[in-house]
Parts: structure tokens; C-alpha cells; sequence
């Protein structure tokens, strides 16, 4: 579901609280490989009713990016296992997984281990403040936990600079880490401009997240099928 490519794939990332399947029709007809829902502080309770409302729209994979244990639905595709490796909180590391592992079996849901790590970019984000955890501020750091990821068997990186973030992953950490690991990367958070991602897709992460900037104009996707092979 979630493989290298050769060409950097488009991510659309909903929060089911801002729900827009307007928004859902227009991807189904650009280059948007899949979607992911989730988020991390949703007040109501709409994941299911999101889910099956994205899946009559459109045949492309809905994968949950669960924002806690409670983000558990079988109507989805796939869902992300999530392991914050950027940060030493147990809870993030196994202790939600402990918590959620039977509902997760019992969904039939596909399972895609991700190594989630949060890179600091100068503000504070919301999954650091309800993860209780420390963004990773040096590269060396980042490469190492990058590779631990893939020694742990994870089967994808995910490299967050947080939801909104004022400032997305610099480039100089994709290539780098692009260079020592042999699993897909995804990059996310703060990707809001067209002149940002086009940035971005010159270092060809394996898939880019947009969540944010998608919810307030969907011109953006517009521009982006344009950018995207
Ligand atoms: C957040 O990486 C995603 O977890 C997407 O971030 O909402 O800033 O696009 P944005």
C-alpha cells in the first residue's frame, strides 16, 4: 500500500472534524495516491461515519493515521502503527499499542509499523504537547533514529515537522537520510505553498502529507496534481 517510489506520491491528510468530501471528489480525479485519517485531538466522535463517506467517493486507499488508540475503524483500508520514536514517552513507544492490539486484530485492518519522528522546526506542535515528548533537534540524531527504525523492522518513515508547522523538513535532512535507509519516507506537517512543495519534491521523499493547507482552499490541489508525476 505504502511503497518506495520513484516518484514523490501525494498524501491527503482528514481530520474527520473538518470534514470536506467536496474536497475528497476533487482528489479522487488528481494524483493522490491515498488518504489518511486521523488527527490528534478530535472533539467528535466521526471517524467511522468519515471513513465510509470517503470510501463512497472514491476507490483510492483510506488509511487510518490514528491520533490514539481510540482511532480504530474496519472500514478503513490500512492503518498506521505508530511508534514515536523521536521521543522516550512508553506510552507512544508501546504502551497504546498494548492497549489497542485486540481491536486492532479483530478490525482485519492492514497493519503499516511506522517509524513516527517528530523534527523540530522552531514551534511547538500539538502532537508534542499531547505526546508529552521532545521533538529531535540534531541531525546525527535523526539519521540514527531513522536507521533504528529500520533495524526495528519498521516498514515506513515518517519525518513530522508538526500539523501547520511554520516551517516543513528541511531538505538537507531528506537527503541525507534518504542516503541511509532503505525503507520509504514520508514527509509532513507545514507543506502550504506550492513553492514549498516544489522544495520539497526536489529530494523525492517517497510521499508528502498535506492536511492544513488543503482544508482551507482545495486551489492548492490544483496546483499540486500539476506538480506531481
Ligand atoms: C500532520 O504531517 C501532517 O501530521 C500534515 O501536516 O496539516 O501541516 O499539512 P499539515
Amino acid at each position: 500500500m505504502l511503497k518506495k517510489t520513484t516518484h514523490t506520491k501525494l498524501i491527503v491528510l482528514i481530520d474527520p472534524d473538518k470534514y470536506n468530501p467536496e474536497l475528497i471528489v476533487l482528489a479522487n480525479s488528481c494524483k493522490v495516491h491515498c488518504f489518511f485519517v486521523g488527527g490528534s485531538e478530535l472533539k467528535s466522535n466521526l471517524l467511522n461515519k468519515t471513513i465510509k463517506s470517503i470510501k463512497s467517493l472514491t476507490k483510492k486507499p483510506v488509511i487510518i493515521f490514528p491520533g490514539d488508540e481510540t482511532q480504530i475503524s474496519k472500514h478503513a483500508d490500512g492503518i498506521l502503527i505508530l511508534s514515536l520514536l523521536s521521543g522516550r514517552n512508553p506510552d507512544y513507544l508501546i504502551g497504546k499499542h498494548v492497549v489497542s492490539a485486540r481491536k486492532i486484530i479483530s478490525s482485519k485492518l492492514k497493519t503499516i509499523p511506522v517509524g513516527y519522528i517528530l523534527v523540530n522546526g522552531n514551534n511547538i506542535s500539538t502532537t508534542q504537547i499531547i505526546t508529552k515528548t521532545e521533538p529531535i533537534s540534531t541531525t546525527s540524531t535523526l539519521i540514527n533514529t531513522a536507521i533504528a527504525a529500520e533495524l526495528l523492522g519498521k516498514k515506513l518513515v515518517y519525518l513530522e515537522a508538526g500539523s501547520g508547522a511554520n516551517a516543513p523538513i528541511k531538505n538537507s535532512i531528506i537527503k541525507t537520510i534518504k542516503k541511509e535507509i532503505n525503507i520509504p519516507i514520508i514527509v509532513g506537517g507545514g507543506i502550504n505553498t506550492i513553492l514549498k512543495a516544489k522544495n520539497i519534491l526536489k529530494e523525492k521523499p517517497d510521499y508528502i502529507v498535506i492536511g492544513n493547507a488543503l482544508e482551507k482552499t482545495s486551489d492548492f490541489l490544483f496546483d499540486l496534481n500539476k506538480l506531481i508525476k
